[in-house]
């Protein structure tokens, strides 16, 4: 073997490879409980069409129209890249048939969206995440969580929304990369599947993958370094003391990108608050609390710094959060840092 061979051994992913074809419907019907109406299962098929079909125009995005700005600003401030618009559009347009989902949350609108008032579901999402690097050809992709209403037959409010990530029934991503693949866990492990462009069909790559028990990676956004939050520099310490774990940055920009790295190769990455923005900018509904479901769900966790990701109640639905989300060592090393330095003052 010479230094160009690929190493033999594949990547060290902490999962169950595939074996034979299993597409995503198979995989979620024979998945879901007995008891199960199959709604949760429809639902998630729903979205898997949506990724098939902002994954189909992301791959264009450079040759057609749809690259640039559309003029307007989101609710965030951010200029709203054309492709954000039509993801969201698809993901309404998707979402709104078999009168699943009562209501939906999105990084793209300023208010709650209403499709049937007595759906049993309520989903989150960010339909582009990493936007910013579309024009540059680099990965993006749709973050997705699904809260189940309590009481159907209730009036609809925001109490079916404003919830802590603890209860929802599912989430996920997928992930517009060198090949598109979506990731989701409904409660019982992370799965992950590769959509094959000839067939149309998302195919079961992964089942329950867990973080490799020796992280390789951190990301975090370096050149920040000197806006954060003071017991950051305690990490940045304990990353460079000799007795720590090898560990190689990695920042791609889009936070679904990274964490995925991370899952498959071990990591953390992070979004701290700032002295001037201790609320930090990652969105707590729609992309924090998924992205901590999945970590819980395989063998990680997120934190804010102080507490589980997972058990923040929101109080509007475009609250942001300092988020430290993936392998399990890695985040509770950072969390320490941060709060021995509120504790040495
Ligand atoms: P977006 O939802 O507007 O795309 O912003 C979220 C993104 C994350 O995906 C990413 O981790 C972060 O913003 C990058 O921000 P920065 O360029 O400040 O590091
Ligand atoms: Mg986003």
């Amino acid at each position: 073997m010479n230094e160009f061979d690929p190493d033999p051994a594949g990547p060290p992913v902490g999962g169950r490879a595939a074996e034979g074809i299993v597409t995503i419907e198979r995989f979620l019907a024979d998945h879901q409980p007995s008891e199960a109406s199959g709604e949760l299962s429809g639902l998630l098929d729903d979205i898997a069409m949506a990724g098939k079909v902002i994954a189909s125009r992301t791959r264009r995005a450079g040759l057609t129209e749809l690259l640039g700005k559309v003029g307007t600003v989101n609710v965030q401030g951010e200029d709203q890249k054309l492709m954000d618009v039509y993801a969201d559009n698809v993901m309404t347009s998707l979402l709104s048939g078999h009168g699943r989902v009562c209501a939906m949350i999105s990084e793209e609108q300023a208010e709650p969206v209403i499709l049937n008032d007595s759906g049993p579901y309520v989903v989150v999402h960010d339909p582009l995440d990493g936007s910013s690097n579309i024009d540059s050809n680099v990965s993006i992709g749709t973050i997705f969580g699904i809260y189940r209403r309590e009481d159907p037959s209730a009036p609809l409010g925001s109490a079916d929304w404003l919830r802590p990530g603890r209860e929802l029934v599912a989430a996920g991503y997928i992930l517009y990369g060198t090949s598109t693949m979506l990731v989701y866990s409904a409660g019982s492990g992370v799965h992950a599947f590769t959509l094959d462009p000839e067939v149309g069909e998302f195919l079961l790559t992964w089942s329950d993958l867990r973080f490799p028990e020796d992280p390789a990676y951190y990301s975090l956004n370096l050149a920040s370094a000197p806006q954060w939050e003071n017991g950051m520099s305690r990490f940045v310490d304990w990353l460079n003391r000799p007795d720590t774990p090898d560990l190689s940055q990695r920042y791609i920009g889009s936070a679904v990108a990274d964490f995925h790295r991370n899952l498959l190769h071990g990591g953390v990455f992070g979004y701290p608050g700032e002295v001037n923005r201790p609320e930090g900018k990652i969105r707590l509904i729609y992309e924090a609390a998924p992205l901590a479901f999945l970590a819980d769900q395989a063998g990680g966790r997120g934190s804010d710094g102080v507490q589980d990701l997972l058990d923040i109640r929101p109080t509007h639905i475009h609250q942001r959060t300092p988020v430290f989300v993936g392998a399990l060592p890695l985040v509770d090393r950072l969390e320490r840092c941060l709060q021995e330095e509120q504790e040495d003052g």
